[in-house]
């Protein structure tokens, strides 16, 4: 059978039957019933006549059979909201095609044919943004993963590869660029204001990488030279207007490609590679062949309108949607159950990036902040899934951070294991070894064996099962020794009740408490392989019971409980020489005392002495000056409300936002002074992209967090003055995030100087926005009600949407109101969202599904929405699996 969502012929398909009863459940797509496609499509040829309510379509398809696939009469031609207006086989009209729900199905006598078929599409009334839309008067498309078959009748799947020539004629006054995949071949003006291009990609690719961009674009252009002295022209194309603000994604595209060669050995293809901007789209961007379409938010950065992290995720994206040339484009996936060898591998290749760009160890903390905030959550919930799933209903679902980030977790151990030269062999012999193919996570993982020469037997169970282990480690210390005795418990996940032992690299090293020195191993530091339920490792020669540190730069991507004494924290936090150890011995420690304090398990004199060692930590980061900037800033950071709350079977988020706020309000008070002068010290930093700029800017507003929960009054006023010296927006947002927070008169000036500043700037309103919505105000959840009739906020823009709603969802003490308001709202914003862009829509359906870890009367009022929503007619698919997973 067929991958295609029925079998290839109409007749008798069960599917079809019970998908007319139910239209909102369509069957299951599972991975084990993936069979070769019948037929190829080696060359594609597409005509557009472009216009923004009525673009005519014309494709001609030469396909052959495939020889390695079983015979089929017939070729499925996945269509969505189409109709046919004339099929042609081999150059003769045909009245024998039939439709199979939105699919055309066309009968082919022979072993090779050419297959033309006409459609309309109505790009200005598709608001989905998947297929050919329209944004801002220009025309865009979005294909992966099964938008091209809302362009045109296709086998819309990713192992049918094929060299397209694209041929685009319209309007000039309307769509002055003209742009496709690969190389311009020919260009022409028809004379009557009207004007054509003609492009042609020689790389063989799945038709989720084709692109069309037509309108009104200006480019900043450049160019690179590659390791064998091609040179490159390079184009970022933006509304007018724009292009100053497009020099950081430029040096960001250069440094990409310059460090693809010297880290991977991968080269550029083609003589010109070409990003578009656009304001209008549902993800950050996208990767298709020599035309990546970006989101706007991540091409557009100068210091006025962009903070450091906005910086960061330009050249986080730049360099991943770079990356997938050869990860994702060269080597493609054979179908969507293997998304992640694509994407967890991008992501792997784009943070080691990152980090060589940066600060290594900061950028190590960030992801796994990341991780810890978005996946694991996931990993404990309903819609846990493996990095490889087994089976979905709407595959845009599954671009998850499971499948992005754990999925770069799982490939990180892969080079944990093997060291970096080895990776890289395996790296090598992967991308030699199926150049021009569409395979699988299993190919990949025995290129790694082949190449690094490992044994991944075991490891393979990381592809497999879903859930994040957890680790039980204990340390015990008689005469000499010491002996580590580790345990692990992969949790049950939906259809997974039973779980195997999975291989977990964990990198150790023991401390002498009394001098600081690491004495385990023969280097300090020694990578251990936990491969079964439990395991006990003797390390001799301590006479004094040393300190453990373990998972180290978080090898691998688990949860640790260790049985280990406050104070031995407290020296980790102070002398840990991995940085991210450091970072985790402070967390540890925060989360050990909120989660008892939310638990009521503390007494007063408990609460203190936590409270003590807590500030005692904090403030040996403040003055510890081996520490840069950008690091104690990190330090600083208190664990997330959300990762409390998944540290807890059932959690209270009101409670733990109280307590959270509590010790930060107490931390502030305490160290009242040394917040203030840090504040002073870093406010002397100039402004400059430099490590130590942006450094003394992290901790300035860090240091107006503290002084906010402590002395709320004396914060308002240095935020109020940081934001009028402002001199970039890093300082200037992170002034306004903190008087978000505060009732004080500044909030409201500051809010209203900043809106109007920078009205008519859609990603900087889309902060303001974002800024009231996540903010610490007790009447938050108020101000996005009364934000959502602001004349600026639309439905129909998804970075908007998401500015006011996901940052709401995402602040728990909004989203969480006891009364169910906040629940109430998402509720009401997916219902309204799901007809216009059920992508979007869909993606609020996950904070809902927490209600099983969430006390019992927010529970019952979270699991109330998904039941209203799931009760609602015509909801999309996307949405419906959503809600039904979350309930299920
Ligand atoms: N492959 C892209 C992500 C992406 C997926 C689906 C999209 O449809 C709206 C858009 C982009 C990436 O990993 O960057
Ligand atoms: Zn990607």
């Amino acid at each position: 059978m067929d991958i295609a969502r029925t079998p290839s012929t109409p007749e008798g398909n069960p599917e079809m039957a019970d998908a007319a009863q139910e239209p909102r459940q369509p069957a299951a797509i599972r991975r084990e019933d993936y069979r070769p496609t019948a037929w190829l499509v080696p060359e594609v040829s597409l005509e557009f006549d472009l216009a923004l309510q009525a673009t005519r379509v014309t494709s001609t398809l030469t396909v052959a059979r495939n020889a390695a696939a079983d015979a089929s009469p017939t070729i499925r031609l996945n269509g969505e909201g189409l109709e046919p207006m004339a099929v042609k086989v081999d150059g003769a009209m045909i009245d024998s095609w039939v439709m199979d729900d939105a699919d055309l199905i066309v009968t082919l006598p022979g072993d090779a044919h050419s297959i033309e078929i006409t459609t309309s599409i109505n790009p200005a009334a598709n608001t989905a943004l998947m297929g050919l839309f329209a944004s801002n008067g220009m025309l865009c498309t979005q294909c992966e993963a099964e938008g091209f078959r809302r362009i045109t009748f296709f086998p819309d799947r990713p192992d049918v590869l094929s060299t397209y020539r694209v041929r685009m004629h319209g309007p000039k006054t309307d769509f002055p660029v003209l742009l496709s995949n690969g190389n311009l071949e020919e260009q022409g003006d028809d004379g009557d204001g009207t004007h054509w291009a003609q492009w042609h990609d020689p790389w063989p690719k799945p038709s989720y990488l084709f692109a069309l961009v037509a309108g009104d674009l200006i480019a900043n252009s450049d160019s690179f030279t590659t390791m064998s002295g091609r040179e490159v022209a390079l184009n970022i194309w933006v509304r007018e207007g724009d292009e100053s603000r497009t020099g950081h994604a430029m040096e960001s595209l250069k440094k990409s490609m310059r460090w693809d060669e010297e880290v991977f050995g991968r080269e550029y293809d083609l003589d010109l590679f070409n990003i578009v901007a656009v304001s209008d789209f549902n993800m950050g961007a996208m990767e298709n062949k020599g035309l990546n379409v970006f989101n706007t938010k991540y091409v557009l950065a100068d210091e006025n309108t962009a903070t450091d992290g906005d910086f960061d995720g330009v050249e986080g994206v730049i360099a991943h949607e770079y990356f997938h040339n050869w990860s994702g484009n060269r080597v493609t996936c054979r179908d969507w159950f293997q998304l992640s060898l694509k994407e967890g591998f991008t992501v792997l290749r784009d943070q080691l990036f990152s980090q060589d760009m940066g600060s290594a160890p900061v950028k190590r903390i960030e992801d796994v902040r990341v991780l810890r905030g978005a996946q694991f959550p996931e990993d404990s919930g309903p819609l846990a899934h493996p990095i490889r799933p087994d089976s979905f209903r709407e595959i845009s679902n599954f671009y998850t951070a499971t499948i992005y980030n754990k999925g770069a977790e799982v490939i990180r151990m892969i080079r944990t294991m093997a060291g970096e030269e080895a990776f890289r062999a395996g790296s090598d012999l992967y991308f030699q070894r199926h150049d021009g193919q569409a395979v699988t996570c299993e190919d990949f993982v025995k290129a790694m064996e082949d190449g690094a020469g490992l044994d991944l037997s075991q490891f393979r169970l990381w592809y497999s099962q879903a859930g994040t282990p957890k680790v039980t480690v204990r340390l015990e210390h008689s005469g000499d020794t010491a002996t580590l005795h580790l345990s692990q418990d992969v949790p049950a996940t939906p259809g997974q009740p039973d779980k195997h032992p999975m291989p977990i690299p964990l990198k150790v090293t023991l401390f002498d408490p009394e001098t600081g020195n690491r004495a385990a191993g023969h280097d300090g530091e020694q990578l251990v392989t936990l491969t079964k339920a439990q395991a006990s490792l003797s390390f001799p020669g301590h006479v004094r019971r040393p300190v453990l540190s373990i998972n180290r730069g978080f090898s691998a991507p688990i949860v640790i409980e260790r049985d280990i004494a406050q104070e031995e924290l407290v020296f980790l936090a102070a002398h840990d020489d991995d940085p991210f150890a450091r970072y985790e011995a402070l967390q540890d420690l925060v989360v050990r005392h909120l989660k008892d304090a939310a638990d009521d398990r503390l007494d007063d004199g408990a609460r203190k002495h936590g409270r003590a060692a807590i500030i005692e930590a904090i403030r040996s980061v403040m003055a510890d000056d081996t520490l840069d900037d950008l690091m104690r800033g990190e330090l600083f950071i208190l664990p997330s409300e959300t990762y409390l709350a998944e540290a807890m079977p059932v959690a209270d988020p009101g409670r733990i936002h109280a307590e959270r706020q509590a010790l930060r309000a107490a931390i502030g008070a305490f160290l009242e002074d040394d917040f203030v002068a840090l504040h002073t010290r870093a406010s002397d930093v100039p402004y400059s992209l430099e490590a130590a700029a942006r450094g003394a800017r992290k901790v300035k507003t860090q240091a107006l967090v503290y002084l906010a929960a402590g002395n709320p009054e004396r914060a308002a006023g240095m935020a109020a003055a940081q934001y009028d010296a402002a001199d970039n927006m890093t300082d200037r947002q992170g002034a306004l995030m903190v008087l978000c927070g505060l009732s004080a008169v500044e909030r409201t000036n500051k809010l209203i100087d900043f809106y109007n500043r920078y009205q008519g700037n859609p990603l900087v309103i889309d902060k303001w926005f974002a800024l009231q919505a996540s903010s610490m105000h007790p009447s938050a959840l108020e101000h996005v009600k009364a934000l959502a009739d602001h004349p600026d906020f639309t439905m129909k823009n998804p970075n908007r949407v998401r500015s006011l709603y996901m940052a709401m969802a995402y602040n728990p003490h909004a989203f969480h109101a006891e009364d169910g308001e906040g629940y109430r709202m998402i509720g009401d914003v997916i219902l309204a969202l799901d007809p216009i862009n059920p992508q979007t829509a869909s993606r609020f359906v996950p904070p809902l599904g927490r209600w099983r870890r969430i006390e019992a009367g927010r529970s019952q009022l979270m699991r109330e929405q998904l039941e209203r929503i799931g009760k609602a007619p015509g909801l999309s698919r996307d949405t419906h699996e959503q809600v039904s997973r979350s309930l299920g």
